[in-house]
């Protein structure tokens, strides 16, 4: 098939899926066409992979440059030039308008487009009644449209009032590229051989709770050596570096900032903190499981249909630290219990949530989807 993607090119879970799946698209033979304001940040390019950079001119009276039409532009453009057979695009605003508007403006072919939800995208425009009525239009005019949890499905279906179908299509996680490191060198230049190593990754954002994470540290410092990864790079960080700062945790604490391969620091950590307010999914915890590395996080969301209470990990009420921390000093102070929960969670990665059959259920979507457009009516 050729197929075009759209997603958001900088950090983000959406990003992220967006840009795995084009490169396991790719892998299969798939044509795969990337159209977006810059590179995706995993995107490396390879056969069969394609990138059309959306280019926005200003001018003095846009205090807003319209992004949205000229993505429009490039997407008919792109669905034209290059014959593509569907479109997927991921997150809701403003790519489904985008695309709808690409695909009306085609003369001689109909291009179906997909929509993936992933989260902030409905969730938070959910909250926002200025975009909610443009939201809904884009969802119900998508060719198919999946979201990455049932939680999110059912929020989307009673925020927005939808009687369409939902896919649920779980995010997924390459198990040959995410496992645990047997060599320690990367290990040894953050932890001493004695000290367990915490890791927390985000976009550092209000609703990941990076106080709760330094939080839970500072319980599980007093308790015995340990040091804390906090990668990523956000609104949030300078709140963080003040919380170890004043809560003397500073010299345990290792920012490490933006970084395009997390898998590396996940396969040497201990245990990940994902203390977030709401989650849809929580792409970095199945990331962690992947790496055999139990989980704590809250019980909100999408999170529980991934992380398993008592067998993948720990979850908890939102902002319950105290208990966060107990969870985490229990993963590592109970002899074995790391790697049980870490092999648990591995297997679950394995089995339920492999790129390989993950990807096929986007494959089987795009057939479909294709089919139905060219039935007659
Ligand atoms: O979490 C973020 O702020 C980034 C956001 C995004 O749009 O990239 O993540 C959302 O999509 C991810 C991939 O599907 C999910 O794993 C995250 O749970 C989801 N974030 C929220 O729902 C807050």
């Amino acid at each position: 098939m050729k197929i075009g993607i759209t997603c958001y090119p900088t950090y983000g879970g959406s990003g992220v899926v967006a840009t795995e799946l084009g490169k396991e698209l790719a892998s299969r033979g798939h044509d795969v066409h990337f159209i977006s304001y810059a590179l995706p940040i995993r995107l490396t390019m390879t056969d069969h992979i394609y990138f059309h950079e959306v280019e926005v001119l200003s001018y003095p009276l846009f205090e807003y440059p319209p992004y949205d039409l000229v993505l429009a532009t490039k997407m008919a453009e792109v669905m034209t030039r290059f014959e593509l057979d569907i479109l997927h695009v991921h997150y809701a605003i403003p790519h489904s308008i985008s695309a709808y508007l690409a695909k009306m403006m085609l003369r001689d072919r109909v291009v179906p487009f997909v929509t993936t939800l992933h989260g902030t995208d409905v969730i938070l425009v959910g909250n926002d009644r200025s975009y909610l009525p443009i939201t809904r239009f884009g969802i119900e005019n998508s060719d198919a449209v999946t979201a990455v949890s049932d939680y999110l499905k059912q929020r989307t279906i009673q925020d927005f009032q939808i009687e369409r179908e939902i896919l649920v299509v779980p995010n997924f996680v390459d198990c040959k590229v995410y496992g645990r490191a047997s060599d320690r060198t990367l290990r040894r230049k953050f932890a001493g051989d004695d000290e367990p190593v915490l890791i927390h990754i985000s976009n550092f954002r209000p609703i990941k709770r990076v106080q709760d994470v330094i939080g839970v540290f500072t319980r599980v410092r007093t308790h015995g050596k340990a040091r804390l990864l906090m990668v990523g790079d956000g609104p949030e960080r300078p709140k963080a570096e003040w919380l170890a700062r004043t809560q003397g945790v500073a010299d345990d604490v290792i920012f490490i900032g933006k970084h395009n391969d997390m898998s590396q620091f996940l396969a040497m950590s201990d245990v990940l903190l994902l203390p977030s307010e709401l989650e849809s999914f929580g792409l970095v915890a199945l990331e962690a499981m992947a790496c055999e590395v139990p989980v704590i996080a809250t019980h909100v969301g999408g999170i529980p249909e991934v992380v398993r209470h008592g067998i993948d990990g720990f979850l908890y009420e939102v902002g319950d630290i105290d208990s966060m921390a107990e969870g985490c000093l229990a993963i590592l102070k109970t002899p074995n219990l790391r790697e049980t929960l870490g092999k648990a969670a591995r297997e679950r990665a394995n089995r339920e949530f492999c790129s390989s059959k993950i990807v096929l259920q986007y494959e089987d979507l795009y057939h479909r989807t294709i089919e139905a457009t060219q039935r007659p009516h």
